[in-house]
């Protein structure tokens, strides 16, 4: 089935999601999140799932947050968008079987977000990584500030938040941020064995273990989100968040 701005499909006991918004790439609006809430929340009609994989149509995975839509926010709309994407985020990791992240390109600022909410990231060899919500003013608000520590540690998530520096995929396999890499070509066929190889094994096992891995991942982390919401809210309040995010949009440097 298709929402506005994604694709959905199942292969055996195996679902894919693909962000399809390439003229923008893949980035995320207020529709596409909403979307996003819609196909998660019918997950549970097709018991048969064992597995999701999720990718971006065209050159990127999902090249974050759609700024222009954001630059037209104020606080409080800012703090509803990040609530409500931290929610749908959420709701791939309270499936029962593991989500994919299948990268095939940029994954960067929200995009990057996504991935981290999966519970694996198979990368192709040009994807690339980054959040760089810091060069706009801004600051990750899909619980990312949460999420990326726990992932690559606390020195390499504040070096990658604060510089806004892009990783290639044999950097962030190195970092821990992603599982695997792959030759462009072959990005889904690869997730599909990952996939396939999980859907082979116990499927209580599985379940067992996401949930018991999860709870040692999250610690507080639902204060954590709550707050973050609140201080990207804030950042709305301050004229550097409007230079940065229209300085992307009239494609020059932030002049701040
Ligand atoms: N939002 C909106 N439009 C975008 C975005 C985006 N994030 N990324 C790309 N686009 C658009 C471009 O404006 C362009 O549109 P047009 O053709 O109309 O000019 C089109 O997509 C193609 O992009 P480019 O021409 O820029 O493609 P390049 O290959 O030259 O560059 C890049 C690719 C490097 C990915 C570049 O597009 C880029 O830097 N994009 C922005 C990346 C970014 O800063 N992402 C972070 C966004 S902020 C964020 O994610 C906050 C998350 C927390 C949200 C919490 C909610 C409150």
């Amino acid at each position: 089935m298709d929402y506005p701005g994604l694709k959905t499909e199942i292969r055996d006991h195996i679902g894919i999601i693909t962000m399809s918004r390439p003229q923008v790439l893949n980035a995320l609006n207020s529709e596409v999140i909403n979307s996003l809430q819609k196909a998660l929340k019918s997950l549970p009609r097709f018991p048969e799932l064992r597995a999701l994989i999720i990718t971006g149509e065209g050159k990127a995975f999902i090249a974050g947050a759609d700024i222009k839509e954001l630059s037209e926010m104020d606080p409080a709309q800012a703090f509803n968008f990040s609530s409500k994407g931290q929610q749908a985020f959420e709701r791939f990791e309270k499936l029962p079987y593991p989500v994919i992240a299948a990268v095939n390109g940029y994954a960067l600022g929200g995009g990057c977000e996504l991935a981290l909410a999966c519970d694996i990231r198979i990368a192709s060899k040009n994807a690339r990584f980054g959040m760089p919500e810091t060069s706009l003013g801004l600051m990750p608000g899909f619980a990312g500030t949460q999420r990326l520590s726990r992932i690559v540690g606390y020195g390499n998530a504040i070096y990658l938040m604060t510089t806004g520096k892009t990783l290639n995929a044999e950097e962030a396999l190195r970092m821990g941020l992603v599982q695997e890499i792959t030759e462009p070509e072959d990005l889904l066929d690869v997730s599909l064995e990952v996939a396939k190889k999980i859907t082979s094994q116990g499927k209580y096992a599985v379940r067992a273990v996401k949930e018991m891995a999860l709870r040692s991942y999250q610690g507080d982390f639902k204060n954590s989100t709550e707050l973050e919401s609140e201080v990207f809210a804030g950042l709305f309040n301050r004229p550097e968040a409007d230079e940065g995010m229209k300085a992307f949009i009239e494609k020059r440097k932030p002049n701040w």
